[in-house]
């Protein structure tokens, strides 16, 4: 979001050494109070990269996105601001989706141009609400690569469901950027919980709509810088996109997704 990773990255990438915002004190090691997996695990995470926007060290990962469709991959908004890319997505020519690859540096599965980005016009920048954005695929993947999505009414979306999230952020809230993929468990918390977390201030404002959020009561387990994009997965489907939140594994401040079934119906009404 408006602090986010990439953009701290396309900052540096343009502006020599300067220093990341002062890191977020976490509880635990994310993806924080993660754990490695395989690809194999979760074929539908993949990650977007630009070496020309943010360098070659992490194969240019700069955010993560979950593969809907065989030619369509989720993602959020604020990964496509030109904030982020320091550019429109359309003016960067080398913006590809990396799949079936759990460690950047190496050359499993395959790095798929994209050919075109739709990103979702009710987005707001200043709540973070609607955070969603969608990459056509230059080559379509198998079947076996998408995972579904969970509509609205799915049981998926009670509080206290248990679901992970997944992505390549960093693992301590202090610019650790995991190098192989990692996910954690969180649980689906209330929307009354979610909303006395981020009444409204400087970071957003929680609003059930379009968001929901996922942790752990004390902290510990989240996504956190890099990790967004990347899917929130529960009962074998996606419930939500990692948007943004107050710092990483804080106690009291969960992390904020966009909402799975917000996405479904924004795309059925014909978006
Ligand atoms: C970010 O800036 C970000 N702890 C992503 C997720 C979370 C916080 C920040 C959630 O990209």
């Amino acid at each position: 979001m408006r602090r986010s990773f990439a953009r701290l990255l396309a900052l540096a990438a343009t502006t020599a050494a300067i220093p990341l915002a002062s890191p977020p004190t976490a509880t635990a090691d994310v993806v924080i109070g993660g754990h490695p997996v395989e690809i194999s695990q979760a074929p539908w995470t993949v990650a977007l990269s630009s070496r020309d926007r943010f360098g070659g060290t992490r194969a240019g990962q700069f955010c993560g996105g979950a593969v809907v469709g065989p030619s369509t991959v989720l993602t959020a908004a604020h990964c496509l601001t030109e904030d982020v890319l320091g550019a429109p997505p359309e003016r960067i020519p080398d913006l590809k989706v990396i799949v079936g690859r759990a460690e950047l540096q190496s050359n499993q599965g395959s790095e798929i141009p994209v050919r075109g980005t739709w990103v979702n016009p009710e987005y707001n920048a200043y709540t973070n609400a609607g955070d969603f954005a969608l990459l056509t695929l230059a080559e379509p993947l198998p079947q076996s690569f998408v995972i579904p999505m969970a509509g609205a009414g799915d049981p998926a979306y009670e509080p206290g469901t248990g679901a992970a999230v997944y992505g390549w952020g960093d693992t301590t809230g202090a610019g650790d950027y995991a190098k192989s993929l990692r996910a954690t468990p969180v649980h689906v918390l209330s929307d009354a919980l979610c909303g006395k977390a981020y009444p409204g201030g400087a970071e957003g404002t929680y609003t059930a709509d379009s968001m929901l959020c996922a942790g752990e009561l004390h902290g510990g387990r989240d996504a956190c810088q890099g990790d967004s994009g990347g899917p929130l997965v529960a009962q074998g489907k996606l419930i939500g996109v990692v948007s943004w939140g107050i710092g990483c594994g804080l106690a009291g401040s969960p992390g904020v997704y966009t909402r799975g079934s917000y996405i479904t119906r924004a795309l059925t009404a014909g978006g």
